[in-house]
């Protein structure tokens, strides 16, 4: 009776300790006092005090006394820390989310395009079927694979519209827990940070690759080979089609070859995380040939997609999960159990951001005007890349070699700090990154350069 107790002294004395107990066996937590409420109005309690009695069960005893506070999201807990500092030096470079140079959000004019056609043709907020709109998925998985490929042409890729990247993973997450139980994934050391959440969440295990290597600031091919080898065999590998996050590091078209014939003659099966093409390269293209290299080989394949980066959707939530299968007969079925596994947890995804895609790959002038305006993206943050690179050699006098800035691809690049002079870089500089020592160069102006090179120097020789 302690916390009841010290909820309120006066309503107390008209309970007594037995009626309560037998209520709370029966009901826990806020229905003891509605329940109990309810029985005394009609007898002998009055109801000022019953109201008394709620009041203080309702406000001062949860049910979520066991709920700890969870930490801040490492990546998207890094704008709330922004948002909040009002030095007007701040910059935000935790997200990998595309700015222009004045440092605003950036709506490509192609989405603009495509939303006027919408609007025009007077599109309606039916519900998708569970897979999607049928258009976006002829158009990604055309787009990922290229149109004419054998494939799609053969019906052997079960395609379902996802809520964007994270959303398209976890469905595949999901298919891997029930079709392949206590199956491992490995992933690459360091990956994104959601990787993992999304595995443990759908109770799929996981493993680490060898990936980064410090010493070369670049890719620890051999290390990652040998880890490969080593998993057990029907592993699934989680791979970074392009652009790899946080690294900024992807293997050569040679290496791919390697990656592939090691998990060919392995038997484990590629899962490749495509949240970026267009990025790497500025090529859409070239960015999905190593999808392309595996699939030509005929192995089967998960491929996740995004159009938040590409296209600017972020909030769109539109992605796609594609499942490459050796027959068509696979696909079929892996596609019915795609949905099935859906169904229940967001029963079909959103339309906007699919009939923005379907517009903009599906009509030849919109594409090629946004194959431009990802040249435009992905050379705003070359350009960057080469100032800050400048910047950091000359501020630098120890004649340190910085050229890993630009060997480095995509909107990322991994400074090499660590979580202290991470700490400084906000703390001292109002610099926000993540602390893992990423920074985002999409987030980045060529004006703001010199400011970020002081402040790396800094955290890297004045903090340890
Ligand atoms: N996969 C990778 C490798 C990513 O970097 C991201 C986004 C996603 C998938 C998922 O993106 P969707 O928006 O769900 O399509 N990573 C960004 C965005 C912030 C975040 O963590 O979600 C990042 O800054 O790392």
């Amino acid at each position: 009776m302690a916390t009841f107790a010290a909820a309120s002294a006066k309503p107390m004395a008209v309970i007594d300790n037995s009626q309560l107990s037998l209520c709370q066996k029966k009901f826990d937590g806020l229905r003891v006092g509605y329940a109990f409420a309810k029985r005394k109005s009609s007898s002998s309690l009055k109801v000022k005090s019953v109201s008394r009695i709620n009041m203080a069960l309702a406000t001062d005893v949860s049910r979520f006394e066991g709920v700890t506070m969870a930490p801040p999201d490492p990546i998207l807990g890094v704008s709330e820390a922004f948002k909040a500092d009002t030095n007007d030096l701040k910059l935000n470079l935790g997200v990998g989310a595309y700015r222009t140079e004045d440092l605003q959000p950036y709506v490509l004019n192609v989405v603009k395009k495509a939303e006027n056609m919408m609007l025009e043709k007077g599109e309606n907020k039916e519900y998708l079927p569970i897979e999607g709109l049928a258009a976006f998925n002829k158009a990604t998985v055309e787009l990922l694979l290229g149109a004419d490929n054998d494939a799609t042409k053969q019906g052997r890729v079960a395609t379902v519209q996802g809520l964007s990247g994270t959303g398209s993973l976890r469905l595949a997450a999901a298919f891997i827990q029930r079709y392949f139980p206590g199956v491992q994934v490995l992933i690459s050391s360091p990956t994104w940070g959601n990787h993992k959440n999304i595995f443990n969440d759908a109770g799929v295990p996981w493993s680490e690759y060898r990936y980064y290597d410090p010493k070369t600031v670049g890719l620890d091919f051999e290390g990652m080979i040998a880890d490969i080898k080593a998993a057990p065999s029907g592993s699934f590998v989680l791979l970074h089609g392009c652009a790899h996050n946080p690294t900024g590091i992807d293997p050569t078209p040679e290496q791919w070859e390697k990656i592939a014939d090691v998990i060919q003659e392995k038997d484990l099966t590629a899962f490749f995380d495509v949240a970026y093409q267009g990025f790497a390269s500025g090529s859409l293209d070239e960015d999905a040939s190593s999808v392309r290299l595996f699939v030509a080989r005929g192995m089967e394949v998960f491929v996740a997609q995004s159009y938040s980066k590409n296209l600017g959707l972020y909030a769109e939530r539109i992605g796609a999960i594609n499942v490459v299968c050796s027959s068509s007969d696979a696909a079929i079925r892996v596609k019915s159990q795609l949905k099935r596994l859906a169904r229940p947890m967001y029963s079909n995804p959103p339309v906007h951001g699919a009939q923005i895609v379907a517009n903009v790959v599906g009509n030849p002038t919109l594409f090629d005007e946004w194959k431009s305006e990802m040249e435009l993206m992905s050379g705003r943050i070359k350009g960057v890349r080469q100032r800050l690179y400048d910047n950091l050699s000359a501020k630098d006098k120890t004649g340190k070699d910085w050229s890993f800035v630009l060997r480095q691809i995509g909107m990322f690049s991994f400074t090499g700090l660590n979580k202290a002079q991470s700490e400084n870089m906000s703390n001292k500089w109002h610099i926000y990154m993540t602390k893992d020592g990423r920074i985002s160069l999409a987030g980045l102006s060529l004006s703001k350069c010199e400011y970020l090179a002081d402040a790396i120097v800094d955290s890297y020789y004045n903090v340890s």
